[in-house]
């Protein structure tokens, strides 16, 4: 393909940033959407701003107009819809908001390619989710598996699921979506639980914080690196035929394992003790003013009306057909790179950062 235009929806999230980085060094001119804002937050793109081949323009997945408009004037040969109220606990308190975004808004971008009759040269990713596999039917997870979607989030993500495959037999386009279990990175948000525990662990070590408060610690994640996800996006768009894929590594942790790692790194020992809402980690190795405390506490905040606890995926297809190596960044690698990566953060921001009040607020998640 000589002329290589991509489009990204949620350029200024997690992946949006590291897709923008791995589509301009392949030589793609790559456009993305961003939205008004009162805080301009764009720390995750600032360094790809200003250089030639990388664009912004304001449009928004609730407002077809400007989706129809934006794709008009672009042509994009690809378009990754990445953007999505992306918080399962949020989609609780913003049910409508996260249908909108992240069911309707999938339907808005195919219909943006049909209003402009760019069926035929423009691909689609679409961003779909583990979350679709919900209250598990099976263990581990394939292509095959039934979906039972089990937050709002889910239910509306299964939307977007259903109608890429509905525009991929109707209209013959190339639209697929990628099945992405967890993947974290030091871009992490900061209310998802890789991030909110490297984050604490950092602080709790430098003295700035005084304890983390988590929800179910049993929960079952196969976490994978959000640098190593970004390039099979890419991959499925390449692939001969527009199918789905599972994108994960294989390997499954729990909450508490994640918690114990990082916390590990960051030069702390615990050693976890007591059941359910009772349960706390101790802290037996590390600095002489946190031994005996207790640094992890479990609060009912941050539990779910219905909660995903058994993710765990099976890439063999992504494997096979788009030759992807899902082991490439191993569990104790990204909590490793994330610690570190948290630990000069914290380090940078200086005594007045300090966390004096621990995050029991729900705003927290
Ligand atoms: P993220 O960091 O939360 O980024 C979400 C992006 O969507 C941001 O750029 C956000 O823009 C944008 N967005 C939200 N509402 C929008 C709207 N109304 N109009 C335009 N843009 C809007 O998410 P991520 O972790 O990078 O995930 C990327 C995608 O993959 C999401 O669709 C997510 O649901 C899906 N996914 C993620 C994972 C994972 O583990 N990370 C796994 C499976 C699937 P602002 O910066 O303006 O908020
Ligand atoms: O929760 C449990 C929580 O918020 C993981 C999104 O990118 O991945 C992400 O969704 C697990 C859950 O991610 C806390 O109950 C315990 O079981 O990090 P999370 P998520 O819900 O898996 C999927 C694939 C997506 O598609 C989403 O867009 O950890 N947990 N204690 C906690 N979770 C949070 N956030 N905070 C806690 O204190």
């Amino acid at each position: 393909m000589d002329n290589k235009i991509a489009l990204i929806t949620g350029v200024t999230g997690q992946d949006g940033s590291y897709l923008s980085e791995f589509l301009l060094d392949k030589g793609y001119e790559v456009h993305g959407i961003i939205r008004r804002s009162s805080v301009d937050y764009r720390e995750r793109i600032a360094h790809l701003e200003g250089q030639p081949h990388f664009h912004l323009h304001y449009a928004d997945m609730g407002d077809s107009m400007s989706l129809v408009k934006l794709v008009g004037m672009v042509k994009p040969t690809e378009i990754y819809n990445l953007a999505a109220q992306s918080h399962v606990q949020v989609s609780f308190d913003a049910p409508e908001f996260t249908a909108d975004v992240d069911a309707v808004g999938v339907l808005r971008v195919l219909e943006a390619v049909r209003t402009n009759h760019l069926e035929k040269t423009c691909k689609v990713y679409q961003a779909s989710t583990s979350e679709l596999y919900g209250k598990v039917e099976e263990v581990p997870q394939n292509e095959n598996t039934p979906f039972h979607p089990y937050s709002p989030y889910a239910v509306a993500k299964l939307y977007g699921f259903w109608i890429v495959k509905e525009y991929r037999e109707a209209y013959d386009m190339f639209c697929c979506s990628g099945i992405l279990f967890n993947h974290e990175s030091e871009r992490r948000g900061e209310t998802f639980v890789t991030r909110k525990i490297t984050l604490a662990a950092a602080r709790i070590a430098q003295g700035k914080q005084e304890k983390l408060f988590l929800g179910n610690l049993d929960s079952l994640r196969d976490w994978g690196y959000a640098k190593d996800y970004v390039e099979c996006m890419w991959l499925i768009l390449q692939h001969e035929t527009p199918e789905d894929f599972v994108i994960a590594t294989g390997v499954q942790h729990s909450v508490r394992e994640f918690t114990d790692l990082a916390f590990r790194h960051a030069g702390i020992e615990l050693r976890f003790e007591g059941e359910g809402i009772n349960e706390k980690g101790v802290c037996v190795k590390g600095p002489d003013s946190l031994i005996g405390k207790t640094l992890v506490e479990v609060s009912e905040d941050f539990y779910r009306p219905t909660d995903v606890v058994n993710l765990w995926g099976d890439p063999t297809k992504a494997k096979a057909k788009l030759g992807w190596n899902p082991a490439k960044t191993t569990f104790e690698q990204l909590v490793k790179l994330m610690v570190e990566h948290d630990m000069a953060k914290v380090a940078s921001e200086g005594a007045a950062a300090k966390v004096t009040l621990p995050n029991t607020s729900k705003r927290e998640l």
